[in-house]
């Protein structure tokens, strides 16, 4: 039976479907001879920051992950689809120094009654041959196994749970009470999207997330630097023990935490990597960079990805896909280390979990132009 879109979701989450059987502690330094200097730009739009955000000067910087590493989901070299570095420059840009809240994404909802597709019923004519009692709303939710279990299928760890939304991430029983400063999740792309046009915002490119990602830095593993540990503390939400079954939470939190948990990058962003993943308004495909550089001498300016009837995922062929950013409190060394900031995510479009989120975008006006 073809379950397509939310039903066969929970193939799309962490990752894909690429598998680490033999993890590696500690991630692999980057090659540090890909890397040329990252380049920021000097203007600075007048006035002060709009709130919540922070100014990302934009500049040249090289873009992608370095080295092949087994810490990555899928094995040896998992980070070919984000390679090769290449130098690519973006403009400067404000950007939300915290994912979105559930408390700031709530003021969005009263605002204008809007409804999120986790909360819609799915339609017959988009899931064929699904039997109408299986249609039901609802998000992909993360359950822990009992014990140690091969990791090779997702499902094992995830599920489809009827009411889980926004409002009520891990499923019907579950609230936001207490949870304002927590990342809003199970959010699908165009969640997000509408949430930004509200906000006057947008979603950033993949170009601009990792730019500021970086937070000035060149070429290192993480948002603050090369070690995952720096001083021996967790820098970021991650996974600690044993995945899927035993979660050490040894950096404070078992799920999402409050945004701004951890300190920021270079930039004043809080959690770069890890907490939640992050909608990037990109459609993805693996071989993007390549492209990219083969249609374009030397630096490759602004770039926002394939088109969407190019999007492709080889390991779900026929799905378009949004690319994700930064990783979650899920990943961990031995499953899915995309906490290293070159590295990349994706994800079905109409698809949200409870650990993906995003954060929004502003263009400045020119320096010395008015707004
Ligand atoms: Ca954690």
């Amino acid at each position: 039976m073809k379950l397509t879109a939310r039903t066969s979701l929970i193939k799309r989450l962490l990752c894909g479907a690429g598998w680490l059987l033999a993890g590696v502690a500690g991630a692999t330094a980057g090659k540090a001879a890909e890397y040329a200097p990252t380049v920021e730009l000097t203007a600075r739009p007048a006035g002060a920051a709009p709130a919540g955000m922070v100014w990302i000067p934009g500049g040249e910087f090289s873009m992608g992950a370095a080295a092949a590493t087994q810490e990555v989901c899928g094995g040896l070299d998992t980070v070919d689809d984000a390679r090769p570095v290449h130098r690519v420059a973006v403009d400067g840009f404000w950007m939300d120094a915290t994912e979105v809240t559930n408390e700031a994404f709530a003021k969005f909802v009263a605002a204008t009654g809007y409804v999120t597709v986790a909360e819609r019923t799915p339609r017959a004519e988009d899931f064929p041959g699904v039997p109408k009692e299986l249609l039901v709303p609802g998000g992909a939710v993360f359950t822990p196994t009992d014990g140690r279990v091969p990791l090779d299928n997702a499902l094992q760890w995830w599920r489809y749970v009827p009411g889980a939304n926004w409002r009520h991430p891990e499923g019907p029983a579950s609230d936001l009470r207490g949870k304002e400063k927590l990342p809003v999740v199970q959010v699908a792309y165009e969640d997000a999207a509408a949430y930004a046009r509200w906000a006057g915002k947008r979603l950033p490119t993949e170009a601009e997330w990792e730019f500021a990602a970086r937070g000035g830095l060149t070429g290192m593993n993480y948002p603050w630097g090369n070690e995952l540990k720096p001083g021996g503390k967790w820098a970021a939400n991650i996974w600690q023990g044993d995945f899927p079954w035993h979660n050490a939470a040894a950096d404070g939190f078992v799920g999402a935490a409050p945004v701004g948990s951890f300190k920021t990058n270079g930039y004043g962003l809080h959690d770069m990597a890890g907490n939640v993943w992050e909608w990037c308004a990109d459609w993805y495909r693996p071989d993007e960079y390549a492209r990219e550089v083969a249609a374009v001498p030397g630096v490759v300016r602004n770039p926002h990805g394939p088109a969407r009837e190019m999007s492709f995922d080889p390991q779900e062929p026929g799905q378009a896909k949004r690319v994700q950013r930064g990783g979650s409190f899920l990943c961990t060394a031995l499953y899915c280390s995309r906490y290293v900031v070159g590295s990349r995510g994706k994800g079905a479009p109409d698809t949200g979990s409870n650990h993906l989120g995003f954060r929004c975008v502003q263009e400045a006006p020119a320096p010395g132009k008015t707004p």
